[in-house]
């Protein structure tokens, strides 16, 4: 196991994040590979680390006053034993191979605890929407795509979105999709509603992560009524996981993005946050404007000497972040500790750093890691795949429902491996076994493809 994360680290040394997802997994499934000597003979490590294809591409776009820019774009198409890749497109300039390689590989594990028939990938690009006019982000949405169609398809691969991607980039991504083939199929999820999206998908990463939590609770004969939660990242995700926070009766102290945070001590109600939905997804404006409306609420910026994060430093019982890979670093981590937080629940992929990991399962915290706690967003993608197949929709309801099963499912099946492993109460090694086995057993039923 230290031989293939060497090998890893020596290809490709500056992707540190692929890296850091490859050793918590392989950590996590010591035991499988110890009681399970066949696994070796098939290299099913060394094959499951290496993305089974990887496209990089030229994006060239013209801005509104006729100046050219070239982003890069990038698919990772990671693992198809279960299914067609399946997993979201990222705009933001932070974006690189190792960050994109890092997202396809927990998709892989993430989808395999679905229950549904799907791989994994992941894909998007160093452009930045920010402050991009419609017309801008159209036309590179449509330059992205005119190279993305030629690799991928309703049982091929099919992106989604993630952070920077949402509705208006969907759309924009389908229609050229449609255009050069000449077919109107089911090659992204979260399309709008009326062309061929399905109800809760909206919602589903942030409502799934707090069935997550309410799961774990429930282990302790415990709800999230009255519960203190802090929230970080104040887009898709932390907006819909707070909305059903509400619904269980908990209480939201906290909303962020990145160049700072929100606090406001009377809870943010369900009117706070339809105004933090308008400055968020109508005004396209910053979290910081929130206090202009509510004065009572704390605004502080981000500070770049610091440390740690305040956000992650108030009292508190629950916290979920919901912004991006590696937000709680060891202090963050310690300082929730330290404060009482018995349960962290991620909406993000890989927020939190492995030391701040380490301080959550030593001291024994109901600890979610996002392939478990968000999988519910990928999961209603696979029920808007099924539904575009049948060529119907199913109603609210019965999406949500289904969501809800799903997530109970993927709660239990990582006690159950836990279990089976011997370490109990553990939902990061529960998640690494379940997921891994079930791929790497489709792998070596699909023979040395
Ligand atoms: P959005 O683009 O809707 O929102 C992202 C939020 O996170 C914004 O508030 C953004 O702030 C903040 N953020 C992004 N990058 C950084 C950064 N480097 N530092 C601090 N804050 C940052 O994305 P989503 O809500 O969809 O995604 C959030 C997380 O959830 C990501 O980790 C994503 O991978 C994960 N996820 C998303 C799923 C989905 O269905 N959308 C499914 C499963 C996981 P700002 O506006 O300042 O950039
Ligand atoms: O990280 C994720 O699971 C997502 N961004 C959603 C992927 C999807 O295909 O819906």
């Amino acid at each position: 196991m230290d031989e293939i994360i060497s090998l890893i680290k020596n290809k490709d040394p500056e992707q540190r994040e692929f890296h850091q997802a490859v050793e918590e997994v392989i950590a996590s499934v010591k035991p499988v590979l110890e009681r399970n000597p066949e696994y070796r003979q098939h290299a099913v490590l060394a094959r499951v680390t290496e993305p089974e294809r990887v496209l990089m591409f030229r994006v060239p776009w013209m801005d509104d006053d006729g100046q050219v820019h070239v982003n890069r774009g990038f698919r990772v198409e990671m693992n198809s034993a279960l299914g067609p890749y399946k997993g979201g497109l990222r705009f933001h300039p932070s974006v690189n191979l190792g960050i994109i390689k890092f997202l396809a590989f927990e998709q892989v594990f993430k989808n395999s605890l679905t229950t549904l028939a799907m791989g994994g990938g992941k894909g998007g690009s160093d452009f930045n929407p920010k402050g991009k006019s419609d017309d801008e982000v159209m036309r590179f949405c449509q330059s992205f795509m005119a190279e993305l169609y030629r690799h991928i398809g309703p049982n091929t691969d099919v992106p989604a979105g993630d952070i920077g991607v949402g509705a208006r980039e969907i759309g924009f991504l389908f229609g050229m999709y449609k255009k050069l083939r000449n077919e109107f199929t089911g090659v992204l999820t979260g399309k709008s509603l009326d062309w061929g999206g399905s109800l809760i998908r909206l919602e589903a990463t942030g409502y799934g992560t707090v069935y997550f939590a309410a799961e774990m609770l429930a282990t302790k004969g415990e709800t999230l009524e009255g519960k203190r939660c802090l929230v970080s990242g104040s887009g898709n995700v932390a907006q819909f996981l707070t909305e059903k926070v509400l619904d269980l009766g908990g209480k939201v102290l906290t909303l962020s993005d990145s160049s700072g945070y929100i606090y406001d001590d009377e809870g943010i109600d369900r009117d706070k946050l339809a105004y933090v939905q308008h400055l968020k997804n109508i005004m396209r404006s910053r979290i910081s404007e929130y206090t202009a409306k509510y004065p009572n609420a704390v605004y502080t910026p981000v500070d770049p000497l610091l440390d740690h994060n305040p956000l992650w430093a108030h009292k508190a019982d629950c916290a979920f972040p919901c912004a991006t890979q590696n937000e709680i670093n060891a202090q963050d981590g310690q300082n929730l500790v330290n404060n009482g937080v018995g349960l962290v629940s991620e909406g993000a992929n890989m927020p939190s750093v492995p030391d701040a990991v380490d301080l959550f399962v030593e001291h024994r915290l109901l600890y979610a890691p996002g392939k478990a706690a968000n999988a519910g967003g990928v999961a209603v993608s696979g029920l808007e795949m099924a539904q575009n197949s049948m060529r119907l929709s199913w109603p609210r309801e019965e999406v949500d429902e289904r969501l809800k099963h799903i997530m109970k499912s993927i709660h239990r099946t990582c006690v159950d491996a836990g279990e089976m492993y011997n370490v109990q109460g553990n939902y990061v090694a529960g998640a690494n076994i379940a997921g891994f086995v079930k791929v790497v057993n489709a792998m070596l039923d699909q023979g040395l493809v």
